[in-house]
């Protein structure tokens, strides 16, 4: 099996996840912190608890649209070398690769995470149960990986990015990387893009303050993992977790309130950094769709727009458009 299985450690970007980033966001007014850091592995477990949430739908309702939707995804394009921006769970990319063993003979599939370990854990499993797929990881970030991407396996590439994770950024970074997606991509190539759309807030707020607690264990993590990472002294207790709409950016806006005035100190960093009560520390943000907008972004970036695959309720939607 293993020589179906290829990885490569991709050259970190210095700039990235060194704690400059961290100080720069508790040093701005508002403060913020880089939702990245949330992904260490306990993050990793909760983000895949959140998935499992009765509250949390883009999970299932993607799923319901790619178990739908992958058999015509496959016979549109043809055969394709499937990317993957992001390895996570393998349960989205199982059902695409399922639909492609319908039109090739060998199936190609490229992950490209910052996780190794996770990497290489879903791709044994994934090798376990399809005996004509080989898998080349890259280990990296989205735009290192999208920069080493080798020559493609098949006459085209389709390039996923599931989960509505684009909305974890903002709409300047969104833009910067659909350009970087439409610049690596080769005439003809496709790209698949999962998002969550605009809908009522009594359905997306609960997603976000779900009654168990574990969107509110997810977010105080993060300061978990800046004190292993900066030897820091953050008491994440000592944080409330708050998720809210704004219907300006449309966007959830995640936070942890300071319960009262502290200070904290990130020792590796040589950074300290003081909480008034109540000041927030904004953690991410999570746009929401609107597919008429979208389509002109998509656009102004070079793509022509094939489809949007939706659910019944018009919850999430699986873009698919090509260069
Ligand atoms: C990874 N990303 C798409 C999730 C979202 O819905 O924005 C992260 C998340 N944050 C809280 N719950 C889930």
């Amino acid at each position: 099996m293993s020589d179906r299985l290829h990885l490569t450690h991709l050259p970190s970007l210095t700039t990235e996840r060194d704690g400059q980033d961290v100080i720069r966001g508790l040093t701005q007014q508002p403060k913020s912190l880089p939702s990245y850091y949330f992904y260490d592995a306990a993050g990793s477990r909760l983000f895949e608890q959140i998935c499992e949430l009765p509250e949390y739908y883009p999970t299932r309702t993607e799923l319901g649209i790619l178990e739908t939707a992958a058999g015509a995804i496959a016979q549109l394009t043809g055969a394709c070398e499937l990317v993957e921006l992001g390895s996570g769970s393998d349960r989205k990319i199982r059902l695409l690769l399922s639909a492609y063993a319908h039109v090739q003979p060998r199936l190609y599939y490229r992950p490209i995470d910052v996780s190794g370990s996770i990497l290489k854990t879903s791709a044994m499993a994934l090798l376990a149960d399809y005996p004509q797929l080989s898998i080349h990881g890259l280990v990296g970030t989205y735009q290192v990986g999208l920069e080493h991407l080798p020559p493609p396996l098949a006459p085209r590439r389709l390039l996923c990015f599931l989960g509505s994770t684009i909305g974890n950024l903002s709409p300047r970074e969104c833009q910067t990387l659909f350009q970087q997606i439409h610049r690596v991509l080769r005439d003809g190539d496709y790209f698949l893009l999962g998002v969550d759309l605009i809908k009522d807030t009594s359905i997306l707020l609960p997603a976000y303050n779900d009654a168990q607690g574990v969107t509110a264990a997810f977010n105080r993590n993060i300061l978990h993992h800046l004190n292993w990472r900066f030897q820091g002294n953050f008491q994440p207790e000592a944080f409330a977790h708050r998720a809210i709409y704004n219907p300006i950016a449309q966007q959830i806006e995640m936070y942890l309130d300071s319960q009262h005035t502290q200070t904290v100190t990130l020792a590796a960093l040589d950074f300290q950094c003081t909480f008034a009560a109540a000041e927030p520390i904004l953690t991410e943000i999570s746009r929401k769709f609107d597919l008429v907008a979208l389509k002109a972004a998509l656009t102004a970036a070079g793509f022509r727009w094939i489809n949007a695959f939706t659910d019944p309720q018009q919850w999430f939607a699986l873009c698919l458009c090509q260069v």
